[in-house]
């Protein structure tokens, strides 16, 4: 009699899980991967050559079909800008309003404990024709040292999932980012002997 229950509970739950309505276009960043980080829907927030930033398409991929997206700061440009905040953004339509909801993505960042880099994301409202100008709704940071037990991409399990929670407001669009901030501390800059690179994937915004 048991066992039954167990099955049909288990197949409950997926099925709940897999129809859950993600609001964000290119989620998976395949076909932003495909046209080389041109995209129509995925904003990007860099300046590499003006020492902003540079943000790209990556094979790399949590989970399915490659595509992911690199932020980073070169070794090579003479100087860089550790203020800058390289990064994506998207504006969402058509949100449920007024509605409580969670935004997620996976964050794969193979520097260790002590990277300089921190992953700074969140939901801001829309001003048109200014990304990332709008009043911040919700926001978080995550480092990789924080990030040991969170869920794992399949393909490179280096990603984890990470999430923050916020209300979807009166106006049903938001514009969701992902940026990366570069701690320097006391030194002029960080240690350049690589690029300071993280890679972001596997994007999601549901109502909770
Ligand atoms: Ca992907
Ligand atoms: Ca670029």
């Amino acid at each position: 009699m048991i066992k039954p229950i167990l099955i049909a509970t288990g197949l409950l739950a997926s099925s709940f899980a897999f129809s859950a309505q993600n609001y964000v276009v290119d989620p998976q960043l395949t076909d932003y991967r495909g046209n080389q980080g041109e995209s129509d829907v995925w904003i990007s927030h860099e300046d590499s050559k003006g020492g902003l930033g540079d943000v790209g398409s990556s094979g790399d991929t949590a989970f399915d079909a490659q595509g992911s997206s690199r932020m980073r700061f070169k070794k090579k440009v003479a100087i860089n800008d550790f203020t800058a905040k390289p990064g994506l953004s998207q504006v969402l339509v058509g949100l449920p309003t007024n509605t409580e909801m969670t935004f997620s993505m996976y964050y794969c960042d193979k520097k260790g404990t002590a990277s300089p880099s921190t992953l700074y994301y969140g939901v801001r409202e829309v001003v048109e024709g200014a990304p990332l100008a709008g009043n911040v709704i919700a926001e978080s940071r995550a480092h990789v040292r924080d990030l040991g037990e969170a869920p794992k991409g399949k393909k490179k399990d280096c990603f984890r999932q990470v999430s923050v929670d916020f209300n979807s407001g009166a106006a049903g669009t938001v514009e969701i980012f992902s940026l990366m901030e570069v701690y320097v501390g006391d030194a002029d800059m960080p240690d350049m002997t690589k690029d300071i690179e993280v890679r972001i994937d596997e994007f999601a915004v549901t109502a909770k």
